[in-house]
């Protein structure tokens, strides 16, 4: 027999920080808000969607930010009260079923098929959530529903904020044919650049390909396109995973044999995991280095520190002591990753224990 189809809800928050902020404090009711520093190295963890009319972005540097919104006002973060509130999302969500998978404080999977309430459609359970989230916290979430986790999360960025949005079964071949590749999450900004220069800008274009082309053209990653693209995907929402590290590797179309070059791509690979850490306020005590050789030899070595961290100049640091580590080996180099482990929350990936992000 045949599995039903499944019903899949992904639910965002809208500017989770910058919203809890105004929630708490009646005076920054419909102002542009940056929740972040506005001194020398401070970064805007998000804005308020009236900073966004000026451009106000998440990652950008305070100083940036005063610049387009000259009224901009800055809140300091405070990351316990968004713990606390991400729980009793969390606990609303569970109402209506243990499939629940977190992805980060504001955001979370959930597989309705089979729910709590015996709900048949999946667009009520999750209008129910938007409501009870109103309600609740007086805080407002966007929804995306649809088959897969792939989509889901797509549809609930569509319609933003207090969106809704589905994609249903029937026209979801359609949706993916005219989804550009910078929609698809996973695809981050030098995967899309490369896909430019192959002519590849929709997901029309991904098709084009086979699963081997694919997987030679972007490594393992390459699977997850073909698969999403042909509704094949079918990861299932799970709850309860343990994610334990976080890393960033890169291999490369020419082997680097230049150590200023190498150097300059660990700066970047860590930057990455760094912004990741950052972004979840997560922090780590270990910090890894990868090296695969031309021949393929490969060489790993990891440094733990008394502290958790995910200061890009701390894990920086680490990294480059690592590389110029004695016995590094002078030969060209065809792969680079670095990673940080022992992090101090439990979260849940998408796939392994182990996620890899894509650069
Ligand atoms: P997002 O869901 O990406 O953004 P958002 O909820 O603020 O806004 P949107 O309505 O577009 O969903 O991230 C959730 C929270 O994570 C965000 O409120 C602050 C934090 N965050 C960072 O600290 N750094 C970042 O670069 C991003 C993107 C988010
Ligand atoms: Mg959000």
């Amino acid at each position: 027999m045949k599995a039903p189809i499944r019903k899949i809800i992904h639910i965002d928050m809208d500017a989770f920080y910058a919203s809890v902020e105004q929630r708490d404090n009646p005076d920054l009711h419909g102002k542009a808000i940056a929740v972040g520093g506005s001194e020398k190295r401070g970064v805007v963890t998000t804005a308020s969607y009236e900073a966004r009319k000026f451009g106000v972005r998440s990652a950008m540097p305070g100083a940036t930010a005063r610049k387009k919104c000259p009224h901009l006002i800055f809140i300091k973060p405070r990351f316990n009260i968004y713990r606390e509130v991400s729980k009793q999302i969390m606990d609303i969500l569970s109402e209506y079923t243990d499939l629940v998978e977190p992805m980060s404080l504001d955001e979370a999977y959930l597989d309705v098929t089979e729910n709590k309430k015996g709900i048949k459609s999946a667009t009520i359970v999750a209008k129910e959530i938007k409501q009870k989230i109103k309600d609740k916290l007086k805080l407002s979430a966007s929804a995306g529903i649809s088959i897969n986790k792939f989509l889901a999360k797509v549809a609930s960025d569509m319609d933003k904020p207090d969106g809704l949005f589905v994609i249903t079964p029937d026209k979801a071949d359609e949706f993916i044919n005219k989804l550009p590749v910078e929609k698809v999450p996973g695809i981050g900004r030098v995967t899309q650049s490369k896909m430019k220069e192959m002519g590849i800008n929709t997901c029309t274009d991904l098709k084009k390909y086979t699963r081997v082309q694919l997987v030679q053209m972007f490594g393992k990653t390459g699977g997850y396109y073909y698969d999403i693209v042909h509704c094949e995907y079918d990861n299932p929402v799970s709850p309860n995973r343990i994610r334990k590290s976080v890393s960033s590797e890169n291999t490369f179309a020419e082997d680097l044999t230049i150590k200023d070059d190498m150097l300059k791509e660990i700066e970047s690979l860590t930057r990455s995991v760094a912004d990741w850490l950052v972004k979840r306020n997560v922090k780590g005590k270990t910090v890894t280095l990868k090296i695969k050789y031309f021949d393929f030899v490969q060489r790993t070595r990891s440094k733990t520190v008394p502290h958790f961290t995910n200061s890009f100049d701390e894990i920086h640091e680490i990294a480059k002591d690592l590389f110029y580590h004695p016995n590094v080996p002078e030969k060209p180099v065809r792969l680079l990753g670095v990673g940080v482990s022992n992090l101090d929350i439990v979260e849940n990936p998408e796939g392994e224990d182990q996620i890899r992000m894509q650069l």
